[in-house]
C-alpha cells in the first residue's frame, strides 16, 4: 500500500464524524483529485467501509479489521513512548525485524504485524501468531540504564500489559511471574525482553509482546488449545484491536515512566496482588535444574522467594513455572 493511501486512511480516520471532499484531500496531500479517487476506489476494493456522496465527499463508516499504519499513527499521536511505527502484513518475527531495523533509527520504535510465520517465545520456543486475531508486536525502547535493570523493566511492563487486558476482560487477569499474563488458568499473553548492550549500557531494549485478542477456542492449534485463551473469550463482544492497542500503549507508557523514575518497591504490593502464583505447589525450571516449591514473596528488588520441598528458601530472578 502506497504512502498516499496510508495518508488518505489517516485523514478519513481523523475526520470520521464528517464527510471530507476529494478536493480537500487532494490539496492536503498535493496530489490530483483523480489520484484521490483512484486511492479511495482501491481502499473500497480492499474492504474499507467508506461512504462517498457527490458534492459532499467521503466518510469512513467503520474501522477496518486489519492494521493500517495510517490509523495506528493517528491513534498514537498523543503518546510519547514511540516515535517510529512500522506495520507489516506478515513477517517471520517482529523481534527479528526490530533487531534489523533498530540500527537505522536512534529513537524508539514499534513493529506490528498482522501475522508471524515464525513467532517465537523464550528459549526459541514457538509462539503461535495467526493472521488477524492477535496483537503481535515488538517495542524498541532506549532507556539510559545499566543492563542489570532488565528484570525490573519486566516487572513494570507486566503490570501495564495486565491492566490493558483487564480493561477489556470480564474475568480477572493475572501476571504469572515473570513473563506471562493469564486469564483464569490459561495464557492470554506472553512477552519477552531482549537487549542490545555494550559493557556499560543498554543500547536498546526489544520487548516482544504477543496477545491473543479475538481468537475463538478453535483458532488455537492442538498443542496449545488446552492452555491458551484470548481476551474475546472473556468479553461480550469482539474486541476492537485499535482501541485495545491504544489502551495498551498508554498503560505501557505509564509503567515505563514509573520504571525510569521509581524503585520496584513502589509497585511491589500492586504486583503481588496482580500475580496468580501464590498458595500453590509449582514446578520451577531454572536453567537445567528443576524443583518443586511454593512462591512465598517477591522481595523489594523483584526477586521471587520460593520455599522448596526441603524448606529452603531460594531467590529467583527468572525461571519457568508450570502451573
Ligand atoms: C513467551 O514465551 O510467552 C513469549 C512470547 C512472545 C511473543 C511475541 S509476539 C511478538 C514478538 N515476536 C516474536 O517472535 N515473539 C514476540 P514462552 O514463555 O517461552 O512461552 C512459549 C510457550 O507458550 C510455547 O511453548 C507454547 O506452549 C505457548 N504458546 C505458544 N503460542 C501461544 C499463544 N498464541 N497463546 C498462548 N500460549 C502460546
Amino acid at each position: 500500500m502506497s504512502k498516499y493511501s496510508q495518508d488518505v486512511i489517516a485523514m478519513l480516520y481523523k475526520n470520521q464524524s464528517e464527510y471530507i471532499s476529494g478536493q480537500y484531500i487532494a490539496d492536503q496531500l498535493q496530489i490530483s483529485r483523480a489520484a484521490v479517487k483512484k486511492i479511495i476506489d482501491q481502499l473500497k476494493l480492499d474492504g474499507f467501509d467508506i461512504k462517498s456522496i457527490n458534492q459532499k465527499g467521503h466518510k469512513l463508516n467503520a474501522l477496518p479489521n486489519q492494521w493500517y499504519s495510517g490509523i495506528v499513527s493517528s491513534l498514537l499521536e498523543e503518546q510519547n513512548l514511540i516515535s517510529t511505527i512500522k506495520v507489516y502484513d506478515s513477517v517471520e518475527s517482529t523481534q527479528t525485524i526490530a533487531k534489523q531495523t533498530l540500527v537505522d533509527y536512534e529513537d524508539s520504535m514499534m513493529i506490528l504485524s498482522e501475522e508471524q510465520t515464525q513467532g517465537r517465545g523464550r528459549f526459541n520456543r514457538n509462539w503461535a501468531s495467526s493472521k488477524g486475531k492477535g496483537l503481535w508486536m515488538s517495542l524498541v525502547l532506549r532507556p539510559n540504564v545499566p543492563f542489570s535493570m532488565i528484570p525490573k523493566f519486566n516487572l513494570f511492563i507486566a503490570l501495564g500489559i495486565r491492566d490493558a487486558i483487564q480493561a477489556f476482560s470480564n474475568d480477572k487477569v493475572a501476571i504469572k511471574w515473570p513473563n506471562d499474563i493469564y486469564i483464569n488458568d490459561k495464557k492470554v499473553c506472553g512477552f519477552l525482553t531482549e537487549m542490545v548492550a555494550n559493557y556499560d549500557a543498554i543500547e536498546a531494549i526489544i520487548c516482544g509482546i504477543g496477545i491473543n485478542v479475538n481468537h475463538q477456542q478453535q483458532d488455537f492449534g492442538k498443542e496449545i488449545e488446552h492452555r491458551a485463551t484470548s481476551i474475546r473469550l472473556h468479553s461480550a463482544d469482539k474486541i476492537d484491536r485499535y482501541r485495545f492497542l491504544t489502551t495498551l500503549i498508554n498503560e505501557i507508557e505509564k509503567r515505563y515512566t514509573q520504571f525510569l523514575n521509581q524503585p520496584f518497591s513502589d509497585i511491589r504490593e500492586e504486583y503481588i496482588e496482580a500475580s496468580n502464583i501464590w498458595h500453590r505447589k509449582l514446578r520451577f525450571t531454572e536453567n537445567d535444574s528443576q524443583f518443586v516449591g511454593e512462591a512465598i514473596d517477591i522481595d523489594h528488588d523483584g526477586f521471587l522467594m520460593v520455599k522448596d520441598e526441603n524448606d529452603e528458601v531460594r531467590r529467583l530472578i527468572s525461571a519457568d513455572i508450570d502451573i
